[in-house]
Protein backbone atom coordinates (compact mmCIF):
# COMPACT_ATOMS: atom_id res chain seq x y z
CA UNK A 1 0.00 0.00 0.00
CA UNK A 2 2.56 1.86 1.15
CA UNK A 3 5.08 1.91 -2.18
CA UNK A 4 1.38 2.12 -4.45
CA UNK A 5 0.57 5.36 -2.52
CA UNK A 6 4.47 7.13 -2.83
CA UNK A 7 4.46 5.65 -6.53
CA UNK A 8 0.60 7.03 -7.20
CA UNK A 9 2.08 10.18 -5.38
CA UNK A 10 4.88 10.18 -7.73
CA UNK A 11 3.51 9.25 -10.91
CA UNK A 12 0.65 11.97 -10.73
CA UNK A 13 3.30 14.79 -9.07
CA UNK A 14 5.20 13.93 -12.48
CA UNK A 15 2.11 13.43 -14.42
CA UNK A 16 1.07 17.32 -13.72
CA UNK A 17 4.82 17.99 -15.30
CA UNK A 18 4.16 15.94 -18.36
CA UNK A 19 4.28 17.60 -21.48
CA UNK A 20 4.66 20.85 -20.12
CA UNK A 21 4.70 22.45 -16.90
CA UNK A 22 2.22 25.60 -18.53
CA UNK A 23 -0.32 22.49 -18.64
CA UNK A 24 -0.85 22.69 -15.38
CA UNK A 25 -4.04 24.09 -14.29
CA UNK A 26 -4.17 27.67 -13.80
CA UNK A 27 -4.65 26.84 -10.56
CA UNK A 28 -0.43 27.46 -10.26
CA UNK A 29 -0.89 31.28 -11.11
CA UNK A 30 -4.16 31.83 -9.65
CA UNK A 31 -4.55 34.28 -6.40
CA UNK A 32 -7.99 32.59 -5.57
CA UNK A 33 -7.68 30.65 -2.40
CA UNK A 34 -9.62 27.71 -2.98
CA UNK A 35 -7.14 26.98 -5.72
CA UNK A 36 -7.65 25.23 -9.00
CA UNK A 37 -10.85 23.25 -8.17
CA UNK A 38 -13.66 24.58 -5.82
CA UNK A 39 -14.76 21.02 -4.28
CA UNK A 40 -11.46 19.77 -3.83
CA UNK A 41 -10.94 20.61 0.13
CA UNK A 42 -14.24 18.83 0.91
CA UNK A 43 -14.03 16.32 -1.02
CA UNK A 44 -11.58 13.07 0.05
CA UNK A 45 -10.14 11.01 -2.93
CA UNK A 46 -10.34 6.98 -1.13
CA UNK A 47 -7.75 5.91 -3.23
CA UNK A 48 -5.18 9.01 -3.79
CA UNK A 49 -5.55 10.54 -0.36
CA UNK A 50 -2.33 12.36 -0.68
CA UNK A 51 -3.67 13.99 -3.89
CA UNK A 52 -7.16 16.60 -4.56
CA UNK A 53 -9.07 15.63 -6.87
CA UNK A 54 -10.25 15.82 -9.94
CA UNK A 55 -6.84 15.98 -11.45
CA UNK A 56 -6.01 17.80 -13.88
CA UNK A 57 -6.87 17.65 -17.66
CA UNK A 58 -3.16 17.39 -19.80
CA UNK A 59 -3.81 18.64 -23.50
CA UNK A 60 -0.71 17.08 -25.28
CA UNK A 61 1.26 19.75 -27.57
CA UNK A 62 -1.25 22.71 -26.25
CA UNK A 63 -1.06 24.37 -22.88
CA UNK A 64 -3.60 25.21 -20.55
CA UNK A 65 -4.72 28.93 -19.75
CA UNK A 66 -3.25 30.27 -16.87
CA UNK A 67 -5.63 33.35 -14.89
CA UNK A 68 -5.90 35.70 -12.29
CA UNK A 69 -8.83 36.40 -9.69
CA UNK A 70 -11.17 39.47 -9.53
CA UNK A 71 -13.04 39.47 -6.69
CA UNK A 72 -13.96 35.50 -7.17
CA UNK A 73 -14.05 35.97 -10.75
CA UNK A 74 -11.61 33.75 -12.76
CA UNK A 75 -10.17 36.33 -15.36
CA UNK A 76 -8.68 34.45 -18.52
CA UNK A 77 -7.39 36.37 -21.47
CA UNK A 78 -7.42 35.46 -25.21
CA UNK A 79 -6.04 36.98 -27.86
CA UNK A 80 -7.18 35.41 -31.33
CA UNK A 81 -4.06 35.78 -33.82
CA UNK A 82 -2.41 34.56 -36.49
CA UNK A 83 0.19 32.10 -35.67
CA UNK A 84 2.80 29.84 -37.01
CA UNK A 85 1.91 26.07 -35.95
CA UNK A 86 4.41 23.89 -36.56
CA UNK A 87 2.59 20.55 -37.49
CA UNK A 88 5.45 18.44 -38.42
CA UNK A 89 9.66 19.32 -37.83
CA UNK A 90 9.95 21.03 -41.38
CA UNK A 91 6.19 21.76 -42.19
CA UNK A 92 4.95 25.11 -40.54
CA UNK A 93 1.90 26.24 -41.64
CA UNK A 94 -0.15 30.19 -41.32
CA UNK A 95 -3.05 29.41 -38.94
CA UNK A 96 -5.16 31.73 -36.91
CA UNK A 97 -5.18 31.04 -33.07
CA UNK A 98 -5.31 32.24 -30.07
CA UNK A 99 -2.23 33.17 -28.01
CA UNK A 100 0.56 31.96 -30.32
CA UNK A 101 -1.74 28.38 -31.08
CA UNK A 102 -4.24 26.50 -33.20
CA UNK A 103 -6.03 24.98 -31.53
CA UNK A 104 -5.66 27.89 -28.87
CA UNK A 105 -5.33 27.02 -24.86
CA UNK A 106 -6.95 24.75 -23.21
CA UNK A 107 -9.41 26.95 -20.24
CA UNK A 108 -10.25 24.68 -17.00
CA UNK A 109 -12.45 25.95 -14.62
CA UNK A 110 -15.13 24.52 -12.19
CA UNK A 111 -18.70 23.77 -12.38
CA UNK A 112 -20.40 27.10 -10.79
CA UNK A 113 -17.48 29.44 -10.98
CA UNK A 114 -17.85 33.28 -12.43
CA UNK A 115 -15.64 33.44 -15.08
CA UNK A 116 -14.67 36.46 -17.46
CA UNK A 117 -12.64 36.20 -20.57
CA UNK A 118 -11.10 39.22 -22.19
CA UNK A 119 -10.89 38.20 -26.17
CA UNK A 120 -9.10 40.61 -28.08
CA UNK A 121 -8.67 41.10 -32.09
CA UNK A 122 -5.26 40.67 -33.46
CA UNK A 123 -6.86 39.37 -36.88
CA UNK A 124 -6.94 41.74 -39.78
CA UNK A 125 -10.61 41.47 -40.25
CA UNK A 126 -13.43 41.25 -37.21
CA UNK A 127 -14.21 37.78 -35.56
CA UNK A 128 -16.43 36.88 -32.47
CA UNK A 129 -16.11 34.22 -30.20
CA UNK A 130 -18.79 31.47 -29.20
CA UNK A 131 -19.03 29.36 -26.26
CA UNK A 132 -20.14 26.17 -27.76
CA UNK A 133 -23.08 24.54 -25.69
CA UNK A 134 -22.70 26.92 -22.79
CA UNK A 135 -26.02 27.84 -21.13
CA UNK A 136 -25.62 31.34 -20.93
CA UNK A 137 -27.08 34.54 -21.94
CA UNK A 138 -27.88 35.68 -25.45
CA UNK A 139 -25.45 38.68 -25.18
CA UNK A 140 -22.98 36.18 -23.98
CA UNK A 141 -23.34 33.83 -27.25
CA UNK A 142 -21.04 35.67 -29.43
CA UNK A 143 -22.75 35.15 -32.94
CA UNK A 144 -21.90 38.62 -34.67
CA UNK A 145 -24.93 40.63 -35.57
CA UNK A 146 -27.02 38.57 -33.74
CA UNK A 147 -25.81 38.23 -30.09
CA UNK A 148 -23.17 41.53 -30.43
CA UNK A 149 -21.46 43.37 -32.91
CA UNK A 150 -18.29 41.34 -34.35
CA UNK A 151 -14.98 42.44 -32.65
CA UNK A 152 -12.92 44.57 -35.03
CA UNK A 153 -9.32 44.34 -35.67
CA UNK A 154 -7.69 45.71 -33.01
CA UNK A 155 -10.65 45.52 -30.87
CA UNK A 156 -11.47 44.04 -27.30
CA UNK A 157 -14.97 42.00 -26.00
CA UNK A 158 -15.28 40.84 -22.52
CA UNK A 159 -17.45 37.42 -21.87
CA UNK A 160 -18.61 37.61 -18.89
CA UNK A 161 -21.21 34.29 -17.07
CA UNK A 162 -21.32 31.72 -14.51
CA UNK A 163 -21.13 28.13 -15.49
CA UNK A 164 -23.87 26.19 -14.52
CA UNK A 165 -23.02 22.59 -16.57
CA UNK A 166 -19.89 20.06 -16.01
CA UNK A 167 -18.27 18.28 -19.04
CA UNK A 168 -15.74 18.83 -22.19
CA UNK A 169 -16.80 22.05 -23.80
CA UNK A 170 -14.66 24.44 -26.29
CA UNK A 171 -14.84 27.62 -27.64
CA UNK A 172 -14.24 28.99 -30.99
CA UNK A 173 -14.99 31.32 -33.37
CA UNK A 174 -18.01 31.45 -35.03
CA UNK A 175 -16.89 32.58 -38.67
CA UNK A 176 -16.87 29.43 -40.60
CA UNK A 177 -14.03 30.50 -42.79
CA UNK A 178 -11.65 31.64 -38.99
CA UNK A 179 -12.82 27.81 -37.90
CA UNK A 180 -11.47 26.29 -40.90
CA UNK A 181 -7.85 28.30 -40.36
CA UNK A 182 -7.68 26.47 -36.60
CA UNK A 183 -9.90 29.00 -34.16
CA UNK A 184 -10.78 26.60 -31.43
CA UNK A 185 -9.75 25.48 -28.33
CA UNK A 186 -10.88 23.62 -25.66
CA UNK A 187 -13.08 24.17 -22.38
CA UNK A 188 -13.34 22.08 -19.55
CA UNK A 189 -15.99 22.27 -16.64
CA UNK A 190 -14.75 19.95 -14.28
CA UNK A 191 -17.78 18.63 -11.93
CA UNK A 192 -19.12 19.84 -8.33
CA UNK A 193 -19.36 16.51 -7.31
CA UNK A 194 -16.03 14.66 -8.59
CA UNK A 195 -17.15 11.69 -11.53
CA UNK A 196 -17.04 8.33 -10.38
CA UNK A 197 -15.08 6.03 -10.36
CA UNK A 198 -12.31 8.84 -10.47
CA UNK A 199 -9.69 8.48 -13.30
CA UNK A 200 -5.84 8.65 -12.48
CA UNK A 201 -5.07 10.69 -16.54
CA UNK A 202 -7.47 12.67 -18.07
CA UNK A 203 -6.36 13.91 -21.40
CA UNK A 204 -7.77 16.11 -24.08
CA UNK A 205 -7.63 15.66 -28.10
CA UNK A 206 -8.68 18.63 -30.79
CA UNK A 207 -9.29 17.28 -34.07
CA UNK A 208 -8.47 19.61 -36.77
CA UNK A 209 -8.01 19.18 -40.29
CA UNK A 210 -6.59 21.93 -43.14
CA UNK A 211 -5.73 21.39 -46.73
CA UNK A 212 -2.53 23.16 -47.92
CA UNK A 213 -2.46 23.29 -51.21
CA UNK A 214 0.88 22.25 -52.62
CA UNK A 215 3.58 25.04 -52.55
CA UNK A 216 1.81 26.81 -50.08
CA UNK A 217 1.81 27.19 -45.79
CA UNK A 218 -2.27 29.08 -45.68
CA UNK A 219 -4.56 26.45 -45.54
CA UNK A 220 -7.25 26.88 -48.81
CA UNK A 221 -10.79 27.49 -46.25
CA UNK A 222 -12.67 26.35 -49.24
CA UNK A 223 -11.05 23.45 -50.20
CA UNK A 224 -13.18 20.41 -49.43
CA UNK A 225 -10.11 17.97 -49.31
CA UNK A 226 -8.08 18.10 -46.60
CA UNK A 227 -4.15 16.77 -46.80
CA UNK A 228 -3.40 17.49 -43.20
CA UNK A 229 -5.00 16.25 -40.38
CA UNK A 230 -4.18 16.86 -37.05
CA UNK A 231 -4.40 16.23 -33.41
CA UNK A 232 -3.66 19.17 -31.16
CA UNK A 233 -2.01 21.24 -33.78
CA UNK A 234 0.05 18.53 -34.37
CA UNK A 235 0.79 15.85 -37.25
CA UNK A 236 1.72 12.19 -36.57
CA UNK A 237 4.29 11.46 -35.99
CA UNK A 238 4.92 14.53 -34.45
CA UNK A 239 2.13 14.02 -32.14
CA UNK A 240 2.74 13.73 -28.34
CA UNK A 241 1.78 10.13 -27.18
CA UNK A 242 -0.72 10.10 -24.08
CA UNK A 243 1.66 7.87 -21.54
CA UNK A 244 -0.06 5.96 -18.68
CA UNK A 245 1.14 3.56 -16.24
CA UNK A 246 -0.30 -0.17 -16.37
CA UNK A 247 -3.57 -0.37 -14.37
CA UNK A 248 -4.37 3.73 -14.49
CA UNK A 249 -7.89 4.53 -14.87
CA UNK A 250 -7.70 6.69 -18.12
CA UNK A 251 -10.53 9.12 -19.52
CA UNK A 252 -9.92 10.58 -23.17
CA UNK A 253 -12.13 13.82 -24.10
CA UNK A 254 -12.23 13.96 -27.80
CA UNK A 255 -13.29 17.43 -29.65
CA UNK A 256 -13.84 18.31 -33.37
CA UNK A 257 -14.37 21.01 -35.24
CA UNK A 258 -13.74 21.08 -39.31
CA UNK A 259 -15.95 19.47 -42.20
CA UNK A 260 -15.00 15.90 -41.31
CA UNK A 261 -16.27 13.32 -38.59
CA UNK A 262 -13.87 11.53 -37.04
CA UNK A 263 -13.76 7.59 -35.96
CA UNK A 264 -11.60 7.64 -33.16
CA UNK A 265 -10.22 3.86 -32.28
CA UNK A 266 -8.27 2.69 -29.58
CA UNK A 267 -6.02 -0.43 -30.05
CA UNK A 268 -6.27 -3.49 -27.25
CA UNK A 269 -8.64 -1.75 -25.24
CA UNK A 270 -12.50 -1.64 -24.42
CA UNK A 271 -13.91 1.75 -23.31
CA UNK A 272 -17.28 3.37 -22.31
CA UNK A 273 -18.16 6.24 -23.78
CA UNK A 274 -19.09 8.34 -20.90
CA UNK A 275 -19.70 12.26 -21.68
CA UNK A 276 -20.87 14.35 -24.89
CA UNK A 277 -21.00 17.73 -25.82
CA UNK A 278 -23.35 18.41 -23.31
CA UNK A 279 -21.43 16.67 -20.48
CA UNK A 280 -21.47 13.21 -18.38
CA UNK A 281 -23.59 10.36 -19.75
CA UNK A 282 -25.44 8.58 -16.44
CA UNK A 283 -23.48 5.20 -16.09
CA UNK A 284 -26.65 3.59 -16.73
CA UNK A 285 -26.33 4.73 -20.44
CA UNK A 286 -22.55 4.50 -20.94
CA UNK A 287 -21.66 1.78 -23.67
CA UNK A 288 -18.86 -0.45 -24.96
CA UNK A 289 -16.46 0.36 -27.80
CA UNK A 290 -13.61 0.71 -29.30
CA UNK A 291 -14.08 3.48 -31.70
CA UNK A 292 -16.02 6.75 -31.12
CA UNK A 293 -17.59 8.68 -33.92
CA UNK A 294 -16.89 12.13 -32.74
CA UNK A 295 -19.06 14.46 -35.24
CA UNK A 296 -18.19 18.00 -35.88
CA UNK A 297 -19.17 20.33 -33.24
CA UNK A 298 -19.03 17.30 -30.98
CA UNK A 299 -17.53 16.22 -28.06
CA UNK A 300 -16.82 12.80 -26.75
CA UNK A 301 -15.02 11.67 -23.56
CA UNK A 302 -14.33 7.30 -23.25
CA UNK A 303 -12.98 6.32 -20.48
CA UNK A 304 -11.68 2.46 -19.60
CA UNK A 305 -8.47 1.17 -16.99
CA UNK A 306 -5.08 0.51 -19.46
CA UNK A 307 -4.65 -2.95 -18.22
CA UNK A 308 -3.38 -3.92 -21.31
CA UNK A 309 1.13 -3.45 -21.60
CA UNK A 310 2.20 -1.87 -25.02
CA UNK A 311 2.13 1.06 -27.55
CA UNK A 312 -1.80 0.99 -28.39
CA UNK A 313 -2.81 3.11 -31.32
CA UNK A 314 -5.45 6.15 -31.16
CA UNK A 315 -6.23 7.25 -34.35
CA UNK A 316 -8.97 8.58 -36.76
CA UNK A 317 -9.95 5.27 -38.84
CA UNK A 318 -10.36 7.00 -42.03
CA UNK A 319 -8.06 5.74 -44.41
CA UNK A 320 -7.10 9.21 -45.90
CA UNK A 321 -6.98 10.90 -42.15
CA UNK A 322 -4.13 8.47 -41.38
CA UNK A 323 -1.85 9.92 -44.31
CA UNK A 324 0.38 13.03 -44.72
CA UNK A 325 -0.03 15.18 -47.73
CA UNK A 326 -2.45 13.53 -49.80
CA UNK A 327 -3.70 15.77 -52.86
CA UNK A 328 -5.11 14.69 -55.96
CA UNK A 329 -6.06 15.97 -59.40
CA UNK A 330 -3.45 18.47 -59.49
CA UNK A 331 -1.70 18.78 -62.94
CA UNK A 332 -2.19 18.01 -66.24
CA UNK A 333 -4.79 15.61 -66.79
CA UNK A 334 -2.99 13.01 -69.36
CA UNK A 335 0.06 11.29 -68.97
CA UNK A 336 1.11 11.43 -72.43
CA UNK A 337 5.27 12.13 -71.94
CA UNK A 338 4.95 14.04 -69.10
CA UNK A 339 4.31 13.45 -65.47
CA UNK A 340 6.42 12.38 -62.73
CA UNK A 341 5.55 9.06 -61.46
CA UNK A 342 6.55 8.23 -57.41
CA UNK A 343 9.89 7.56 -57.11
CA UNK A 344 11.19 9.17 -59.77
CA UNK A 345 14.44 11.02 -58.07
CA UNK A 346 14.26 11.47 -53.90
CA UNK A 347 13.52 15.19 -54.48
CA UNK A 348 10.30 14.26 -56.70
CA UNK A 349 9.38 11.40 -54.15
CA UNK A 350 9.75 13.66 -50.73
CA UNK A 351 7.56 16.24 -52.68
CA UNK A 352 10.28 18.56 -53.89
CA UNK A 353 9.60 20.43 -57.26
CA UNK A 354 12.70 20.54 -59.44
CA UNK A 355 10.84 20.99 -62.90
CA UNK A 356 9.67 24.04 -65.02
CA UNK A 357 7.94 26.18 -63.47
CA UNK A 358 8.66 24.76 -59.91
CA UNK A 359 4.90 24.68 -58.98
CA UNK A 360 2.76 21.04 -59.26
CA UNK A 361 0.65 22.61 -62.23
CA UNK A 362 3.90 23.12 -64.09
CA UNK A 363 4.45 21.41 -68.20
CA UNK A 364 6.76 18.77 -66.13
CA UNK A 365 4.34 17.47 -63.52
CA UNK A 366 1.88 15.02 -64.58
CA UNK A 367 -1.73 14.71 -62.90
CA UNK A 368 -1.40 13.49 -59.34
CA UNK A 369 -3.12 10.67 -57.62
CA UNK A 370 -0.96 9.98 -54.39
CA UNK A 371 0.88 11.53 -51.25
CA UNK A 372 4.10 12.20 -49.90
CA UNK A 373 5.57 13.74 -46.67
CA UNK A 374 6.41 16.81 -47.84
CA UNK A 375 8.74 17.22 -45.20
CA UNK A 376 11.67 19.47 -45.37
CA UNK A 377 10.23 21.32 -48.06
CA UNK A 378 8.29 24.33 -48.36
CA UNK A 379 7.10 23.27 -52.16
CA UNK A 380 5.35 19.92 -52.28
CA UNK A 381 4.09 17.78 -55.14
CA UNK A 382 1.45 15.17 -55.41
CA UNK A 383 2.92 12.57 -56.49
CA UNK A 384 1.03 9.80 -59.18
CA UNK A 385 0.44 5.92 -58.76
CA UNK A 386 2.00 4.58 -61.91
CA UNK A 387 4.25 2.70 -63.16
CA UNK A 388 7.55 2.77 -61.23
CA UNK A 389 10.95 1.20 -62.84
CA UNK A 390 14.71 0.74 -61.41
CA UNK A 391 16.15 3.09 -64.39
CA UNK A 392 14.68 5.94 -62.88
CA UNK A 393 15.84 5.37 -59.21
CA UNK A 394 18.70 7.04 -58.31
CA UNK A 395 21.44 4.96 -56.20
CA UNK A 396 20.94 7.13 -53.44
CA UNK A 397 16.83 5.75 -53.40
CA UNK A 398 17.95 2.55 -53.70
CA UNK A 399 20.19 2.54 -50.92
CA UNK A 400 17.45 3.78 -48.58
CA UNK A 401 15.70 0.85 -46.69
CA UNK A 402 12.25 -0.20 -48.35
CA UNK A 403 13.06 2.02 -51.47
CA UNK A 404 14.91 -0.61 -53.59
CA UNK A 405 12.67 -1.37 -56.33
CA UNK A 406 14.80 -4.10 -57.80
CA UNK A 407 13.06 -7.60 -57.50
CA UNK A 408 16.24 -9.03 -55.67
CA UNK A 409 15.69 -6.43 -53.27
CA UNK A 410 12.58 -7.82 -52.05
CA UNK A 411 10.95 -4.82 -51.39
CA UNK A 412 8.24 -5.10 -53.98
CA UNK A 413 7.26 -8.23 -55.65
CA UNK A 414 8.95 -9.18 -59.22
CA UNK A 415 5.32 -8.54 -61.08
CA UNK A 416 4.76 -5.47 -59.10
CA UNK A 417 4.33 -3.61 -62.01
CA UNK A 418 1.75 -5.68 -63.66
CA UNK A 419 -0.69 -5.83 -60.51
CA UNK A 420 -3.76 -3.05 -60.64
CA UNK A 421 -3.13 -0.62 -58.45
CA UNK A 422 0.13 -0.79 -57.57
CA UNK A 423 1.93 0.85 -55.84
CA UNK A 424 -0.85 2.03 -53.01
CA UNK A 425 1.82 2.01 -49.65
CA UNK A 426 5.02 1.10 -51.03
CA UNK A 427 6.76 3.53 -50.69
CA UNK A 428 4.93 5.64 -48.67
CA UNK A 429 4.96 4.04 -45.27
CA UNK A 430 7.48 2.06 -43.75
CA UNK A 431 11.17 2.74 -43.00
CA UNK A 432 11.87 5.10 -46.12
CA UNK A 433 9.43 7.50 -43.78
CA UNK A 434 10.70 7.37 -40.53
CA UNK A 435 12.11 10.07 -39.28
CA UNK A 436 12.22 8.76 -35.49
CA UNK A 437 15.41 11.37 -34.41
CA UNK A 438 13.46 14.59 -35.98
CA UNK A 439 10.29 13.54 -33.24
CA UNK A 440 12.44 12.45 -30.81
CA UNK A 441 11.36 13.59 -27.17
CA UNK A 442 10.97 12.14 -23.50
CA UNK A 443 7.31 10.19 -24.61
CA UNK A 444 8.75 8.66 -27.33
CA UNK A 445 11.63 7.07 -25.55
CA UNK A 446 11.68 3.23 -25.99
CA UNK A 447 9.73 3.21 -28.94
CA UNK A 448 11.33 0.22 -31.78
CA UNK A 449 13.53 1.85 -33.78
CA UNK A 450 12.41 2.98 -37.23
CA UNK A 451 8.38 3.80 -35.22
CA UNK A 452 7.84 6.81 -37.28
CA UNK A 453 7.88 5.50 -40.80
CA UNK A 454 4.39 4.37 -40.01
CA UNK A 455 2.48 7.09 -38.38
CA UNK A 456 0.86 9.83 -40.62
CA UNK A 457 -2.13 11.93 -39.75
CA UNK A 458 -4.39 11.50 -37.03
CA UNK A 459 -2.20 8.71 -35.45
CA UNK A 460 -0.81 8.51 -32.25
CA UNK A 461 -0.20 6.71 -29.32
CA UNK A 462 -1.48 5.41 -26.02
CA UNK A 463 1.52 3.95 -24.38
CA UNK A 464 0.61 1.93 -21.39
CA UNK A 465 3.89 1.01 -19.58
CA UNK A 466 4.92 -1.30 -16.75
CA UNK A 467 6.10 0.77 -13.66
CA UNK A 468 9.87 0.48 -14.50
CA UNK A 469 9.08 1.62 -17.81
CA UNK A 470 6.50 4.08 -16.73
CA UNK A 471 8.90 5.59 -14.53
CA UNK A 472 11.89 5.54 -16.36
CA UNK A 473 9.76 7.69 -19.40
CA UNK A 474 8.59 9.80 -16.72
CA UNK A 475 12.14 10.85 -15.62
CA UNK A 476 12.97 11.89 -19.38
CA UNK A 477 9.44 14.21 -19.25
CA UNK A 478 10.05 15.74 -16.02
CA UNK A 479 14.02 16.13 -16.82
CA UNK A 480 12.86 17.65 -20.27
CA UNK A 481 15.32 15.39 -22.38
CA UNK A 482 15.29 13.94 -25.94
CA UNK A 483 14.72 10.41 -26.64
CA UNK A 484 18.04 8.61 -27.10
CA UNK A 485 17.15 7.41 -30.99
CA UNK A 486 19.70 5.82 -33.53
CA UNK A 487 20.24 7.22 -36.87
CA UNK A 488 18.10 5.08 -39.32
CA UNK A 489 19.98 3.93 -41.85
CA UNK A 490 19.35 5.05 -45.33
CA UNK A 491 17.36 8.14 -45.53
CA UNK A 492 18.19 10.05 -42.45
CA UNK A 493 15.26 12.73 -42.92
CA UNK A 494 16.87 14.30 -40.06
CA UNK A 495 19.33 16.02 -42.56
CA UNK A 496 15.75 16.69 -44.64
CA UNK A 497 16.27 20.63 -43.75
CA UNK A 498 19.62 20.94 -45.11
CA UNK A 499 18.59 19.66 -48.37
CA UNK A 500 17.90 21.07 -51.73
CA UNK A 501 14.72 22.95 -51.84
CA UNK A 502 14.65 22.30 -47.62
CA UNK A 503 13.57 24.88 -45.43
CU1 LIG B 1 -10.76 11.37 -39.45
Amino acid sequence: MNTRRSFLHRALALGAGAFSLSTVVGAEVSQDDSGGHSGAKAYKNPRHPLIAPPVSVVTPDIPSLAYTTDRGVKVFHLVAEPVKQQILPGKTIDLWGFNGSAPGPTIQVNQGDRVRIVVDNHLPEPTSMHWHGFEIPIDMDGMPGVSQEPIKPGGRFIYEFTLHQEGTYFYHSHLAMQEMMGMLGGFIMHPKQPYRPEVDKDFLIALQEYAVLPSNTVPNSMNMEFNWLVINGKTGPAITPLIVRLGERVRIRVINLGMDHHPIHLHGHTFQVTGTEAGRIPETAWFPANTVLVGVAQARDIEFVANNPGAWMLHCHLPHHMMNQMSSNVGLLTRTGKGTPAGASMENGMGMLTGEPGVPTGDDYGPSLGRGMGVGSTSDQPMSNGPLSQASQSQEMQDMPGMNMSPEAGDIAPNANSVPGFPQDAFMEGPMMAMDKMVAKPENYGLPDGWSGFMQGMMTFLRVLPPNEYDEVMRRVERGEKAQTPDMPGMKMDAMPKMKHGM
